[in-house]
C-alpha cells in the first residue's frame, strides 16, 4: 500500500499539506522536471534554473532525512500527468496525495488524475497562505467592490499581526503616505547578497543553457538562493539591512539600481523556500525590537498579508472566466522592445534590461513603467500577460494574472482597482532619476522630443472616454481634458499616432 506524495516545483516546503502525515516507511515523495511546465510559456532562463535547482536541493534534503524519494531530472517526461502515471506504475502506488496547485490549468489536469490513473487522488488545500478560499469568498460575498485594504484589515485582526489590544499598532492601519520618497542624490544603497552557485546549481545552469538557451534572459548573473538555509540567510539580510528604509523608498526608481531596499523574497516565498508567516513575523519582531520603523514594517507586511493574499483570493474567485475580459478593447501587439530592451525610453530600457539580467524588477517598475506603458499603448491582454508570466522568477498565474489583468492594465474593467493606474511621464520623473538622462524630454507634452508617456496618457483618456468618463475617480481628469482646445487634442493624437507607428 504505497502512497505517492507529489510535490510541484512551487511547493518546496517540508510542511506543505501533501507531506503532512508522511510515513517514511511506506510513502514515496515524487517530483519531476517536465517539458510542459518548462515550456507552456517560454520562461526566463533564470526562472527555470532557479526552480530546477531549488527542486533538486529540496528532494536531496528529503533523501538525507531518510525519506524515500523518486525525483526525475529533465529529459524523460512531457507532462505532470505522464510523469505521475509512470511513477504510480513503478511504485505500485494505491493513492496519490497532492497539494492544490497555483494555476487553474494545473488544477484542471489534477482533477482528471483519479480517473486517468485509476487510484485515489487526494487534493489538499494549500494552507501556506493566511486565508483559505472560503474566507475570501465570504469576504467578497455581497460586495460591489473588492478592496485590498478591507481584506487586509480583516487579516490583521484575525492573525493579530501588528495589532495591540485589538487596535492597529501605532493606531493607524496604513502608513502609505510616508512611503513615497524619491531616492536622495548620493544615497548609499545596501548590497543585496549574491548566492554563489554550487555544483547542483552549476549542473542546472548548464542544462538550462543547453535546452532553453534561446529563451528570454541571461544566466550570467544568476545569484538566487536555492535552499531553505540560504533563503533564511536572504531573509535575515533583508530584515537587518534593507527593511529599515523599505518604506521610505518603496516607490522609488533609480538608473542602474534594480533592487534598492526591496526584499527580493517573492521567488522564495512563492516556491515554498520561505513561509509568509515567518517573513511577516520577522518583520514585526524587527519593529517591536526597535530595529525598523513602523512605516517600513507596516508597508512591507501589507504587501504580503494584504496584497499577496488578496490577489490570490481574486484569482481563485474569478477564474477561469477572469482572463477572458478585455474591458478597454486593447488590441496592439506587444512591441519587440519588451524582449530586446532596445528603446530610447530610458525608464523602459532600465526595467526591461534589469528583468533580462535578473528575472526581477520591483513593483513600481512593473506597475508604473512596463505596466503603465502597456495600458497607455493598449497592448493586447494575452500578450502582456504572457510577457509577465515569462520574465519574472516569481511568476505563477495565481499572482501574475490579477496583477497584470487587474492592477496594471484594467483589462478586468475594475474588479478590484477603482480606476486604471495610468500616469504620464511626470509620475516617473517624480519617483526616479531616469528622465534626467533620457533621450526624451519629460517637460515637453507633444512632438518628437516629448516623453511618449505624456501624450500617450491623454490619448488613452480620449480613446477610452466612453468606458472611463463615468468613473467617479476619473471626474477631475476628464474635466481637465474638457478644457483642452481642439488644437492641443490634435497634437496629442498626431504625436501618439506617429509614436505608435514606430513601435508597430
Ligand atoms: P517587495 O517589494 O520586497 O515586497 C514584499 C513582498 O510582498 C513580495 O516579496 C511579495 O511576496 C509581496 N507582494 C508585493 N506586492 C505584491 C502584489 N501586488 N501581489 C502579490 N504579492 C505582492 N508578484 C509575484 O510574486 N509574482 C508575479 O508574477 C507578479 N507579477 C506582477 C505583475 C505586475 C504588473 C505587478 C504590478 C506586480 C506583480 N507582482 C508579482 C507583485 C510585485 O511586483 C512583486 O511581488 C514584487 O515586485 C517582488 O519583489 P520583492 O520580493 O522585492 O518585493
Ligand atoms: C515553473 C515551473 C517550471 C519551469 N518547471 C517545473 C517543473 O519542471 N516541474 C514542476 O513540478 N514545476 C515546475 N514549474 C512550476 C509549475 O509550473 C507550478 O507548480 C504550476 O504552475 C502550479 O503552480
Ligand atoms: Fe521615461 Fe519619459 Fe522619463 Fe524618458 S522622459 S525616462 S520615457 S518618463
Amino acid at each position: 500500500m504505497t502512497t505517492l506524495r507529489f510535490i510541484l516545483g512551487d511547493q518546496l516546503d517540508r510542511q506543505v499539506a501533501a507531506l503532512r502525515d508522511l510515513d517514511p516507511e511506506t510513502d514515496v515523495v515524487f517530483g519531476c522536471e517536465v517539458m510542459e511546465e518548462a515550456t507552456y510559456v517560454r520562461h526566463h532562463q533564470q526562472k527555470i534554473a532557479f526552480l530546477f535547482s531549488a527542486m533538486r536541493h529540496f528532494f536531496d534534503g528529503l533523501s538525507e532525512e531518510g525519506v524515500r524519494v523518486d525525483y526525475r531530472q529533465y529529459g524523460k517526461h512531457e507532462s505532470f500527468t505522464e510523469a505521475l502515471k509512470s511513477a504510480v506504475k513503478k511504485h505500485k502506488a494505491t493513492r496519490v496525495v497532492v497539494t492544490e496547485p497555483g494555476e487553474w490549468r494545473v488544477l484542471e489536469a489534477m482533477r482528471e488524475w483519479q480517473d486517468a490513473l485509476g487510484v485515489d487522488v487526494e487534493i489538499r488545500d494549500d494552507d501556506r497562505f493566511f486565508a483559505d478560499h472560503a474566507m475570501f469568498r465570504k469576504f467578497a460575498e455581497g460586495r460591489k467592490e473588492l478592496r485590498m485594504e478591507f481584506f487586509y484589515r480583516q487579516l490583521r485582526k484575525s492573525t493579530g499581526i501588528l495589532m495591540d489590544d485589538g487596535e492597529p499598532a501605532g493606531d493607524k492601519w496604513n502608513y502609505d503616505h510616508d512611503n513615497r520618497k524619491k531616492l536622495p542624490k548620493n544615497a548609499e544603497l545596501p548590497e543585496v547578497p549574491a548566492f554563489e552557485p554550487d555544483k547542483t546549481t552549476k549542473d542546472v545552469l548548464a542544462l538550462v543553457d543547453r535546452h532553453f538557451g534561446n529563451h528570454f534572459g541571461t544566466l550570467d548573473s544568476f545569484a538566487w538562493p536555492v535552499t531553505r538555509a540560504d533563503a533564511l540567510k536572504a531573509l535575515d539580510d533583508f530584515i537587518d539591512v534593507r527593511l529599515p528604509a523599505f518604506g521610505d523608498y518603496q516607490d522609488a526608481m533609480a538608473t542602474g539600481e534594480p533592487f534598492l531596499n526591496h526584499s527580493l523574497l517573492s521567488p522564495l516565498i512563492n516556491c515554498g523556500l520561505l513561509r509568509p508567516r515567518e517573513v511577516c513575523a520577522r518583520a514585526e519582531a524587527a519593529w517591536r525590537e526597535g530595529a525598523a520603523p513602523l512605516n517600513a514594517v507596516e508597508g512591507f507586511v501589507r504587501q504580503i498579508l494584504g496584497w499577496r493574499e488578496f490577489i490570490r483570493g481574486v484569482y481563485w474567485l474569478k477564474m477561469p472566466s477572469y482572463k477572458k475580459s478585455n474591458a478597454l478593447k486593447a488590441k496592439r501587439k506587444l512591441p519587440d522592445f519588451y524582449w530586446t530592451g532596445e528603446t530610447d525610453m530610458l525608464c523602459m530600457a532600465e526595467a526591461i534590461g534589469q528583468t533580462r539580467d535578473h528575472a526581477y524588477a520591483h513593483h513600481i517598475q512593473r506597475l508604473m513603467v512596463t505596466g503603465n506603458f502597456a495600458l497607455l499603448a493598449g497592448i493586447k491582454p494575452e500578450e502582456i500577460e504572457e510577457w509577465y508570466l515569462i520574465v519574472y522568477a516569481d511568476a505563477y498565474e495565481w499572482v501574475e494574472l490579477p496583477n497584470v489583468h487587474g492592477m496594471a492594465t484594467f483589462a478586468d474593467g475594475g474588479v478590484f482597482a477603482s480606476k486604471p493606474y495610468a500616469a504620464s511621464g511626470s509620475y516617473i520623473d517624480r519617483m526616479s532619476n531616469y528622465c534626467r538622462s533620457c533621450h526624451f524630454d519629460v517637460k515637453q507634452k507633444t512632438g518628437d522630443e516629448a516623453c511618449p508617456f505624456n501624450y500617450l496618457y491623454w490619448n488613452f483618456l480620449i480613446e477610452n472616454e466612453d468606458t472611463l468618463r463615468d468613473n467617479a475617480r476619473m471626474g477631475m481628469i476628464y474635466r481637465t481634458l474638457d478644457k483642452m482646445n481642439g488644437e492641443r487634442r490634435a497634437d496629442i493624437s498626431r504625436s501618439s499616432k506617429a509614436f505608435l507607428k514606430t513601435i508597430a
